[in-house]
């Protein structure tokens, strides 16, 4: 018990042990190559939308850095060696949630930059935009950290219903914004940018719910399945709404791109080069893979 009271978690079951250690394994390797993956495929889009691609890769990198960190925070606070049977005894290395909130907060902001970036509403609007965004995001992130390194329920509780007013400001503004460039994007990616109007909500929507997770498990902090389903929200929630809304940010600049640019244009059905004729039947005379080029911006 003196060396329990070192530390802010649970000692673990093998299995539960083994769940959590997989899946900070599994945001590492998530992460790190939709990184690398999107830092090639930059030159894939238009100038005008390389920005949120680039920050996509970053917001990528980051948390994969901080996954690391993680990872090796998570093993140091269960020494090796322990048997596979019985429950992985803690040593008295503190597990820090602190690197989480940091990557949050270096992370979030540059979400919501990325999502704007790929909408191109303009140089004013944006930064209108963010300037209500920005801010909101980092008093959510600000405000929730004290409630998640309490041990007590009232402050873990107060602290969560405080981060939850911005957040619920910032999923407003962002849900209206995102509706409202709707009309003004191109038919082709207008799936996609619904898409990405759910995916932010009901991603975004799993981090409360996740720091909820030690107290609706009863046994709060003595639990191992409340910390074992909040590391598990957190981090699958983090492989979602980083690597996989950060390739579906990709799509829209690239299909952007192709309408918008030729030059980004995999199947210009109107360009007659060696394969012009063969392509042409393939493509061309139903219509299917023809590019509105009436979209183009310049
Ligand atoms: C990549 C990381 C992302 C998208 C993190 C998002 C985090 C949140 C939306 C966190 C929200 C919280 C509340 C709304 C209340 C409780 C405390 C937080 C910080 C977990």
């Amino acid at each position: 018990m003196v060396q329990a009271a070192a530390v802010n978690i649970p000692s673990l079951s093998a299995g539960n042990f083994a769940t959590v250690y997989n899946l900070f394994s599994l945001a590492i390797a998530c992460l790190l190559f939709t990184s690398l993956y999107l830092v090639v495929s930059q030159r894939q889009v238009a100038k005008q939308y390389r920005n949120a691609v680039i920050v996509s890769a970053t917001v990528c990198a980051i948390a994969a850095y901080h996954y690391f960190r993680i990872f090796n925070n998570f093993e140091d606070s269960y020494p090796p060696g322990q048997t596979i049977d019985s429950a992985h005894q803690l040593s008295n290395i503190e597990f820090n949630e602190g690197y989480r909130y940091v990557d949050w907060f270096l992370t979030v902001p540059l979400l919501l930059l990325e999502t704007v970036a790929v909408l191109a509403l303009g140089r004013a609007a944006s930064k209108k935009l963010l300037f209500k965004l920005i801010p909101a995001s980092a008093l959510m992130i600000a405000l929730g950290y004290p409630g998640e390194i309490t041990n007590e329920v009232v402050p873990r509780l107060v602290w969560g219903t405080l981060s939850t007013i911005p957040f619920l400001y910032l999923l407003y503004v962002l849900f209206v914004e995102l509706s409202k460039s709707l009309e003004r994007q191109p038919e082709e990616v207008k799936h996609t940018i619904k898409m990405l109007r759910i995916a932010l909500v009901g991603l975004w929507g799993v981090y409360p719910i996740a720091y909820l997770f030690p107290i609706l498990g009863g046994d709060f902090f003595g639990g191992e399945g409340g910390f074992v389903l909040k590391q598990a929200g957190y981090s699958i929630a983090d492989i979602l709404a980083k690597a996989a809304y950060g390739l579906a940010i990709y799509k829209v600049a690239r299909v952007k791109s192709r309408l918008e640019d030729p030059d980004y244009d995999d199947h210009p059905d109107t360009v007659h080069g060696d394969d012009g004729p063969v392509h042409d039947r393939l493509v061309g005379a139903n219509g299917t893979g023809r590019v509105n080029r009436t979209a183009r911006t310049s």
